[in-house]
């Protein structure tokens, strides 16, 4: 059965709240890959994690080489899964456009090659700018085991924009997987034929719940980072309220806070304590120095020094600390 050039699934033209549903037979792109690429008009898949661990287990099961996606500003805790695949990996550090200009890459080198087992080489690319697309064809070849080298990563990390830019610059294919900034775009495998390898996309890991589902489109539409972040810094030396649009409340009295949000997102700084409080959950926790506190698809406060920090997080938001990879 033939599959759908966009997004793997198998196609079909029985039933139209299936995936892979085509009017016409011939067709080699299913309905909702035509309306996502052409109308940006995403309808929602009914995929779960069910269908992500069999294709994990698959993968581990073979000696071939693995490339693991990770989206630089979407910050989430890996999953241990994929921190452990037996296989030789090259990750890939996607989304550099994003971050600032001026940042230190070798740092964030060291920082995310050291929590994945089995990793040959990281790169940094940015698949927006074209940024080290040739150092990391030419590292496919130098590492791939076998004829068959798959993408994997958590949904919306890049991993086929990715590969579309591959397809763009070292093959003479005509075809384009769907990319959206939605979750399940890609449904199936989907085999790209190279010259000295078949790249195979897959459908990325589904984060349990985000902190993107609560937000309205206005507010999504501030949030959602589509252009490099400029730092905002503060120097704190008496006690002070940030105030991050309607779903963060930070309360410090000394250091440095830096916050890495997208350009579009309010940050207030008031000196009496915010009358909004109350339908905000309470935290008090002791900051490490050099550490982010990470809202997870949102963005990260970072703090240069130990200190103590009251969070008033919207009840939907989720965040935890890591150590800081700038
Ligand atoms: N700014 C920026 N956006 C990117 C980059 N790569 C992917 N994206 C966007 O991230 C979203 C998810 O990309 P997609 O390739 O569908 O992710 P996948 O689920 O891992 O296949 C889309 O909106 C892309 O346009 C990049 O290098 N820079
Ligand atoms: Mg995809």
């Amino acid at each position: 059965m033939n599959k759908c050039s966009g997004c793997g699934a198998n196609l079909q033209n029985k039933d139209a709240s299936l995936e892979g549903y085509v009017t016409k037979k011939e067709a080699t792109l299913c309905e909702r890959c035509f309306r996502i690429q052409n109308y940006n008009d995403y309808q929602k898949s009914n995929k779960t994690n069910n269908d992500f661990f069999p294709i994990m287990e698959k993968i581990s099961h073979s000696n071939d080489l693995v490339i693991v996606v990770i989206d630089l500003f979407h910050t989430i805790e890996f999953n241990d899964i994929m921190k452990n695949l037996p296989n030789d990996t090259i990750l890939v550090l996607t989304k550099r456009d994003l971050l600032p200009h001026s940042l230190y890459e070798e740092k964030l080198i060291t920082y995310f090659s050291k929590q994945f087992s089995h990793v040959l080489k990281t790169i940094i690319i940015s698949s927006k700018n074209n940024y080290h697309f040739d150092l990391l064809y030419e590292t496919i070849i130098k590492y791939k085991k076998s004829d068959e080298v798959y993408v994997v990563g958590y949904t919306n990390a890049g991993k086929s924009t990715m590969i579309n830019q591959l397809i763009y610059h070292y093959t003479k294919l005509n075809c384009k997987i769907t990319t959206s900034n939605l979750p399940s775009t890609t449904l199936n495998f989907i085999r790209i034929p190279f010259s000295n390898f078949t790249l195979i996309d897959t459908p990325g890991l589904l984060t349990d719940k985000s902190n993107l589902d609560y937000l309205c489109k206005t507010e999504l539409d501030k949030v959602v980072v589509k252009k490099e972040i400029r730092p905002r810094i503060y120097q704190v030396k008496q006690e002070t309220f940030f105030k991050l649009n309607d779903f963060i409340r930070l309360n410090c009295s000394c250091g440095n806070i830096i916050f890495y949000f997208s350009n579009s997102l309010t940050i207030e700084r008031v000196y009496k304590m915010p009358k909004d409080l109350e339908n905000f959950q309470y935290y008090q926790i002791t900051v490490p120095q050099n550490s982010d506190i990470v809202f997870p698809e949102l963005g990260f406060i970072k703090i240069t020094k130990e200190t103590d920090v009251g969070l008033y997080v919207d009840k939907n938001i989720s965040f935890y600390v890591r150590e800081s990879y700038l």
